[in-house]
């Protein structure tokens, strides 16, 4: 009975009721070995041997459905978890780099090919520095071309421009000469549109050195124009004003998009602002450690973004950090 009931076993549970019912300690051949001492004696040796022999014939029989039923465990296994190598894989998800950051990379790479150095500062700055030594006091107007965000710390917030950053460098290098790249996010409590957002990178450019001229600040920003867009790229340098350098300009590249006769880019003037710049005043070249009577120096402060709005077609600025990924996807 116990070897017909054994083949219908399928599974290892009922492999395991099997073994209970049928070599368990109250299976039925087990009961005889302990109660053989009620066997008659002249028999008892018989019966042992008989008992032996059953419980040896179920064993056998129990080690080998445990391999056969493992093996059909195995062989359902195999069926239901089926892996087709053939299939085509499917693609990762690659990250990419922000057209922000492909911007301000692009200019560092020109720039460190043309011989500047990157320095890190912090975005978050002391009045000082984002003012006081750029030669903008507390009480002076032109306070107001910068909308700043305070922190609740007075004295310090966070930089409206990378222009601090040149006081920073000055300090470390001076009196030795110095060139140098500061790169990195500036803050304005701005009215935004489409050309003006409240956070934004810049790409500060120093250079300081005995005999520097405004010429030389010219062709850094006319070779960079050329090695980042095209050799007949043209810029145009508008006189303006910034408390820390004399004279000083706003550089304009001409939009190649539409070759100069205004488009949606560059909202149909034909220019695109992007960036300030100018001879370091001699003020802040003193406060940076420097004596200007040895030394002159150049300054500007570059756009990434408004240069990737040029580079890549991009109508609004808001899409930079607006987060939409169908935005993002596209670089
Ligand atoms: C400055 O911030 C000066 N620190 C630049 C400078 C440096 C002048 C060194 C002289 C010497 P301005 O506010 O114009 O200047 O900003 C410079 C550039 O930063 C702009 O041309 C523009 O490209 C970018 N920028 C300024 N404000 C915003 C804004 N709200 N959103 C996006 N880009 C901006």
């Amino acid at each position: 009975r116990a070897i017909d009931a054994l083949a219908a076993v399928q599974d290892e549970n009922t492999l395991q009721t099997w073994k209970t019912a049928h070599l368990g300690r109250s299976a039925a051949v087990m009961q005889i070995f302990s109660q053989i001492g009620q066997v008659d004696k002249a028999l008892r040796g018989q019966v042992g041997q008989k008992a032996n022999q059953v419980k040896q014939a179920l064993e056998a029989a129990l080690a080998e459905k445990e391999q056969a039923v493992r093996e059909a465990v195995l062989a359902r296994k195999l069926v239901a978890e089926k892996l087709d190598v053939t299939l085509p894989g499917r693609k990762p998800a690659y990250g990419r780099l922000h057209p922000a950051t492909l911007a301000l990379e692009d200019i560092c790479q020109n720039l460190m090919e043309m011989g500047f150095q990157i320095y890190r500062s912090p975005e978050v700055e002391t009045d000082e520095n984002n003012f006081e030594l750029l030669n903008i006091p507390a009480y002076h107007p032109a306070r107001d071309m910068w909308d700043t965000f305070y922190t609740t710390k007075p004295g310090v917030l966070l930089r409206t421009h990378t222009s601090p950053g040149q006081i920073r460098a000055m300090r470390q290098v001076a009196p030795k000469p110095l060139r140098a790249i500061l790169p990195g996010m500036s803050y304005r409590y701005e009215q935004t549109d489409a050309s003006h957002e409240s956070q934004f990178d810049q790409v500060e450019v120093i250079a300081v050195g005995p005999g520097i001229t405004f010429g030389d600040l010219k062709g850094m920003i006319e070779d960079l124009a050329h090695r980042m867009f095209s050799p007949d790229v043209h810029i145009r340098l508008r006189p303006s004003y910034f408390p820390f350098t004399e004279p000083s300009a706003e550089v304009d590249i001409e939009c190649f998009i539409c070759g100069g006769k205004g488009c949606a880019v560059c909202k149909g003037g034909g220019w695109l602002e992007i960036g300030g710049c100018g001879m370091i005043h001699p003020t802040v070249l003193q406060n940076g450690g420097y004596d200007p009577s040895k030394f002159s120096g150049f300054a500007a402060g570059l756009g990434p973004e408004r240069i990737a709005m040029l580079k890549y077609h991009i109508e609004d600025i808001r899409y930079f950090w607006g987060n939409d990924a169908r935005f993002l996807e596209q670089f």
